[in-house]
């Protein structure tokens, strides 16, 4: 099963990449597609969408374009809710110890790592970034 994560921009600039990455490897996750990308506001006004009506809409927006981000293929068993479970609580004070928000993210904002909450939520946001066509082209026969 695949889900989406994206290394946002906090944890990129903070140079945890490489501890993020190392985490979800150790958690059982293979890394399907991966690429540094810079949302465009209309990129990221689109992607999340659902909060459009929200207060930290507009704040989430900028924050998500002021840098780039990685965004992630991730396949594992049961992928969407382990994930959420290894990222943790949307906010870091909140979010269990050894989990990757508890340990890299710095505010409810700036919040180190995204990940799709459905999976039919994960098939939107795979697409979002990743074709069909680049994903097999980057496993061949082993592709899903
Ligand atoms: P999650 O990423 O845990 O699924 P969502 O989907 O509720 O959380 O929120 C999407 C993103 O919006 C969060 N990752 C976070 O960056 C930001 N966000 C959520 N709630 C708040 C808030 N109360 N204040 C500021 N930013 C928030």
């Amino acid at each position: 099963m695949y889900t989406l994560a994206i290394i946002k921009p906090d944890a990129i600039a903070a140079q945890k990449v490489g501890k993020i990455i190392t985490h979800l490897e150790e958690a059982g996750y293979t890394i399907r597609g991966a690429r540094l990308a810079r949302l465009s506001q209309q990129d990221a006004e689109s992607f999340y969408a659902v909060h459009r009506e929200r207060p930290f809409f507009r704040s989430l927006v900028a924050f998500m374009t002021s840098g780039p981000c990685l965004p992630m293929v991730l396949e594992r068993e049961d992928a969407v809710d382990h994930l959420r479970s290894v990222i943790g609580a949307t906010d870091p004070e909140e979010a269990a110890e050894g989990t990757i928000r508890r340990l890299y993210a710095e505010s409810k904002e700036r919040n180190a790592i995204h990940a799709s909450d459905s999976p039919d939520t994960a098939d939107r946001e795979v697409a979002f970034f990743f074709s069909e066509s680049e994903l097999r082209r980057l496993w061949g026969a082993d592709a899903r």
